[in-house]
């Protein structure tokens, strides 16, 4: 898909934060076009399936290419573009359900190859698509439909299982900074090896959670959100470590690996050691 589909007629509810998402993602794709001068085609957005993976096909301006997969898999998929074409800008969008609940399984592999793809994890707390049931991120006690006496299992703490896991970029960014969270995309794009920025994205209709994160001072609220500040360390594993687990939620570059190697240079060294010239003699290798 490299046009928008006319017909396709899918909208975000009033104050969604994907919306946010959407323009920080345009930003960030303009940005990297005039920096490396490649065509906006060379660009690959490969979504899941959730009101998050629709933004594929909302994006405004210049188009680039898009898969709308399936749901849990963009990480295979990407990893299938990537591999096909390294030469390709790959960004992957996702909502929390599609990429930590059914997909979570390929996070691991995603890290340890070092896969050099960006995605974008648009966490609303909640399935937002199917219509408000709980997900990995959901608080505990939450009543959603499919948890109407309250969530019985902890929430997942997301950054400190990218960390976990070996992701060699991770940040974290709140679809109410939009200029800070297209950094943070341009950033994990041009990162050499596999990037992940998680955004606080509210679901307006079955989660809005702004007052919390933001904090509203006429309410007693006070903000969940908070920026890193300068002083963090983001090459400093243990220092990233520490922030994700204390109260609240860290905004801005948590952990960059400075001596990431991405999986394309892991692959081209590899096949360097080859002795297999052409695909010919491949096949001859392989006949009686
Ligand atoms: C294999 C499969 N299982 C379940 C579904 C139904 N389904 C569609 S979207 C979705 C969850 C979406 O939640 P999330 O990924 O958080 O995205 P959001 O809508 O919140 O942006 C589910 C369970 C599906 N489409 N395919
Ligand atoms: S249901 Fe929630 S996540 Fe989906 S478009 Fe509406 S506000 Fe956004
Ligand atoms: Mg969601």
């Amino acid at each position: 898909m490299s046009k928008k589909n006319p017909e396709y007629d899918f909208k975000w509810c009033p104050g969604c934060g994907d919306f946010a998402v959407k323009r920080a993602i345009e930003m960030a794709m303009r940005q990297w076009t005039i920096k490396t001068e490649e065509p906006i085609e060379n660009t690959v957005i490969v979504a899941g399936i959730g009101c998050s993976g629709n933004l594929v096909h909302l994006v405004d301006g210049d188009q680039p290419f898009g898969i709308h997969g399936v749901h849990g898999r963009t990480l295979p998929i990407s990893l299938g573009v990537k591999m096909g074409n390294p030469n390709l800008n790959v960004l992957l969008v996702a909502g929390d359900g599609d990429f930590l609940s059914i997909g979570g399984e390929h996070i691991a592999p995603a890290a340890k190859r070092n896969l050099n793809v960006c995605a974008v994890v648009m966490d609303n707390g909640v399935y937002g698509l199917t219509k408000g049931q709980s997900s990995p991120t959901t608080i505990i006690g939450e009543i959603t439909p499919t948890t109407p006496f309250g969530k019985v299992e902890d929430s997942i703490n997301p950054l400190d299982l990218y960390l976990t896991l070996g992701v060699s970029y991770v940040a974290s960014g709140f679809s109410s900074k939009v200029k800070e969270m297209a950094q943070l995309i341009q950033d994990g794009m041009e990162h050499p090896g596999f990037s992940i920025v998680h955004v606080q994205s509210p679901c307006t209709t079955y989660n809005d959670n702004y007052d919390v994160l933001r904090g509203n001072a006429k309410k007693g609220i006070a903000p969940l959100a908070y920026d890193v500040g300068e002083e963090h360390d983001s090459s400093d594993i243990e220092a990233a470590r520490a922030i994700v687990n204390e109260p609240g939620i860290p905004l801005g570059l948590i952990y960059q690996n400075p001596n990431s190697i991405p999986l394309d240079a892991r692959v081209t060294k590899s096949q360097e050691k080859t002795s297999f010239k052409s695909a010919e003699d491949q096949i001859d290798a392989f006949t009686l």
